[in-house]
């Protein structure tokens, strides 16, 4: 017998940053939702990932009565430094943005806090669904089918679906191909990324470009350390000893006036590979994407996390709109009104991503023009400027 279907006002497919802020955006508007998630409770909230966030999605978490922690156990940086040459630069963002600053707090705190808030709220996270498919997307009432972790088949008959279910998830192939152009860029690197136990090097993240390759060296608490360096992506983690590991980051790190990293034991490491991937349009029917299902920025600029929120806030207002005033252009704007951003995070991603990352690919003179971009951003205020401006977040419309 066919399963009777449950009603929702959005169906959110994912319960990553992009579907979790907006559930909760959407229940201060009056607007019912129901999460569904492939994984685990726990596995979400334990998979490691981004660490920054820019200046408005702390307000915006802060305006929702969803900071309190982070305002306790998050780590507020006013600069970055650039690291060229054997030495070392600070870019006062605080100085040059008007009073921006950036707040490193691990994303899977982000989710843990949206999750608990959610639930205390009454609202419906479904974990570990199975065979999740969209159907009806060109109708007036679309349809999630689901298989529940104890394996009875859902229909659940939504207004709307937001894709949020990232960049591997079923709902931007749900949009037909011929409905939808893809714009992407593989670079020719990976990122090994490891947590060590160790206290801190230096109090805010650096960024360096070495003839080894790029390294970055981020936080997460006065315990705990994370840092990453350039690689092959196809290469294995088992190649890489912490000894190894260690060896590159100080190689790389390290400056001529005698500044040295501090070790500790890795607990955690792997590699990640890196992408720029844009999905245009983000709406097909009655389906949004938002977050990583619709683009994808490599980690370099740090933003990722934050378009994801970015293209909730604006779905959110949308669907606001429609709700209460039965506007439907602000819903048909959604993807042109997302895209403008998502293109700019884009450029800023691979300005820094190219710049900063060796590329055995690129010929002597473009890398000769990357080293002569870092030299022009760390002493032309005007340049420092623009990227400051882009790292604390431009200003949401
Ligand atoms: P997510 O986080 O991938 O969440 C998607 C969710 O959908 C679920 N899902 C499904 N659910 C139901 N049915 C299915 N068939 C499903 N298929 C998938 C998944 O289980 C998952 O829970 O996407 P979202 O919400 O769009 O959020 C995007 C961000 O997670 C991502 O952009 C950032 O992590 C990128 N990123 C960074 N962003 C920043 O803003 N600042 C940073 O400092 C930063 N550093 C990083 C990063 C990403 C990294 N990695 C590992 C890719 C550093 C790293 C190393
Ligand atoms: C991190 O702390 O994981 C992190 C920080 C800055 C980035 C990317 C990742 O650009």
């Amino acid at each position: 017998m066919a399963p009777t279907p449950r009603r929702t006002q959005v169906g959110i497919i994912g319960a990553g940053p992009a579907g979790l802020f907006l559930a909760h955006l959407l229940h201060r508007q009056g607007i019912e939702s129901v999460i569904i998630e492939s994984r685990g409770r726990a596995e979400i909230e334990g998979t490691i990932r981004a660490g920054v966030l820019e200046q408005w999605t702390v307000d915006l978490m802060n305006g929702m009565g969803l900071g309190a922690r982070m305002m306790r156990e998050a780590h507020f940086h006013s600069g970055i430094t650039l690291r060229f040459n054997g030495e070392s630069h600070h870019i006062d963002m605080e100085e040059l943005t008007g009073g921006k600053r950036v707040t490193v707090y691990a994303q899977h705190e982000v989710i843990r806090d949206l999750v608990a808030a959610r639930l205390e709220d009454g609202g419906k996270i479904r974990f570990g669904v199975r065979d999740v498919r969209l159907l009806d997307l060109d109708g007036d009432t679309p349809l999630i089918a689901y298989r529940t972790a104890e394996g009875e088949e859902v229909l659940l008959r939504c207004d709307y679906v937001a894709g949020c279910d990232g960049f591997h998830g079923p709902s931007r192939q749900a949009i037909p191909a011929s409905a939808r152009t893809e714009y992407q860029k593989i670079y020719p690197f990976g990122w090994l990324g490891i947590l060590t136990e160790a206290p801190p090097s230096h109090p805010e993240l650096i960024y360096a470009r070495h003839d080894r390759g790029f390294a970055l060296l981020s936080t997460r608490s006065p315990e705990i350390q994370r840092l990453y360096i350039q690689c092959d992506p196809q290469d294995d983690i088992a190649n890489w000893s912490d000894d190894r590991i260690w060896a590159e980051l100080h190689t790389r790190l390290e400056t001529r006036d005698g500044w040295r990293l501090t070790e500790g034991p890795v607990f955690q490491k792997g590699i990640i590979a890196m992408r720029s991937f844009v999905c245009d349009p983000m709406q097909h029917g009655r389906l949004f994407l938002a977050g990583d299902a619709a683009h994808i920025v490599p980690p370099t600029g740090a933003k990722g996390l934050n378009l994801a929120v970015a293209d909730v806030l604006v779905l959110s207002r949308a669907l606001a709109a429609f709700y209460r005033e039965g506007r439907r252009d602000l819903l048909a704007g959604y993807s042109a009104t997302c895209l403008r951003r998502i293109w700019k995070a884009e450029r800023f991603s691979w300005y820094m991503t190219t710049m900063l990352h060796r590329n055995e690919q690129e010929t002597p003179f473009e890398q000769r023009i990357r080293l002569a971009d870092l030299d022009y951003v760390v002493h032309s205020r005007a340049a420092a400027t623009a990227l400051a401006e882009n790292y604390v977040g431009l200003p949401i419309e």
